[in-house]
């Protein structure tokens, strides 16, 4: 029999892990969220003490009305605009919505100069392309030598502001890292933005927030805010063409990948497999997660996903091959060796 008190602790503990810094709205890891926090405590107080003193000239009223008893009854055909106690509660009533709704105004208008100042400081430019379900990541530089592209994964420079330009290129989606900033929606043939400044190193989830299919809910993309010397590590990494096969099964794998259906649909770095359909997979085996982020990155996952991609993910546009044991192997080898 569960009792209420272990159903009080399960959904404790929940919340508690929700708030986790990973995935948590709760969270101070960047400007723009602790700003929101600040907002929503502001918009929490001023509802509140709008609620109550309502609440109270509500009450304050009833009461009024039940002393005066006989003598305020109001007569047949009389409007009640003219009762005195009615129009006072009105005026006290209108007069804390008032107030409330200009204090809330304020608020917004000082937040959104706050984030719109934070939007022209960019130091970092990226330009983030939803597709049905996956995140198509390019870190736009002048020199077109350091423009680099990459999938389901954002690594920012702690300190840093960064503006992310957002598209999209099938129906609406939404980006959310809640730990980080608010969700911008990213709509076909508008172009949206949104301004991060990262102030925790750690590693932050986002997550497709708006319904953009069967698999919305496994179109979740990893946030890596790092030092900056890590970070410019990281961008020369993945500046570098993909690894050469070195062994004879990588070499198996590599031209499979290159003759069949794979590189119509992906682009690998210093090969000829070019196509950005599908998510780009020079440094594949460096990312953390698989499809993003519905699978983690290991060797069974890459098999199994390789094998059967509509097991895991139904409906996504990965079709299954077909591949026969010896090219499975090579396959994952090769793919294994893209870090
Ligand atoms: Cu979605």
């Amino acid at each position: 029999m569960i009792r209420p008190r272990s159903i009080g602790a399960a959904s404790l503990a929940l919340l508690l892990g929700g708030c986790q810094s990973y995935q948590s709205i709760f969270s101070d890891a960047a400007v723009e969220v602790r700003q929101f926090n600040t907002l929503f405590v502001i918009f929490l107080a001023v509802c509140a003490i709008m609620y109550v003193a309502v609440i109270a000239m509500l009450i304050g009223s009833l009461v009024r009305r039940r002393r005066a008893g006989e003598a305020n009854v109001v007569e047949a055909g009389r409007h009640h605009q003219s009762d005195p106690l009615m129009q006072t509660g009105l005026i006290g009533w209108g007069s804390v919505v008032l107030v409330g709704l200009t204090l809330l105004a304020i608020a917004s208008f000082f937040a959104d100069r706050s984030m719109a100042r934070a939007a022209t400081n960019e130091k970092l430019s990226i330009t983030l392309t939803a597709n049905q379900w996956w995140w198509d990541v390019t870190y736009n530089s002048a020199d077109a030598s350091k423009t680099l592209r990459t999938a389901n994964e954002l690594h920012l420079p702690v300190n840093v502001p960064v503006r992310i330009q957002l598209k999209s290129n099938d129906v609406i989606h939404s980006f959310w890292v809640p730990s980080l900033a608010g969700k911008q929606d990213l709509i076909p043939g508008r172009e949206t933005d949104i301004s991060i400044t990262p102030r925790e190193v750690g590693i932050y989830r986002g997550q497709c927030a708006e319904f953009c299919g069967t698999q919305h809910a496994h179109m979740a993309l990893s946030v890596d805010v790092e030092p900056y010397d890590q970070f410019l590590k990281w961008w020369q990494q993945q500046l570098r063409p993909a690894a050469a096969p070195t062994t004879p099964l990588t070499l198996a794998g590599y031209n499979f990948v290159m003759s069949r259906q794979c590189s119509s649909c992906h682009a690998i770095s210093g090969t000829t497999a070019s196509s950005h359909f599908g998510p780009d997979l020079t440094h594949f085996a460096s990312r953390r997660s698989i499809a993003a982020g519905t699978l983690p990155m290991t060797t069974g996952n890459v098999y199994g996903w390789v094998e059967d991609p509509q097991s895991a993910k139904p409906g996504n546009h990965m079709p299954t091959i077909g591949l026969e044991p010896d090219q499975l192997h090579a396959v994952v080898a090769y793919l294994e060796s893209l870090k």
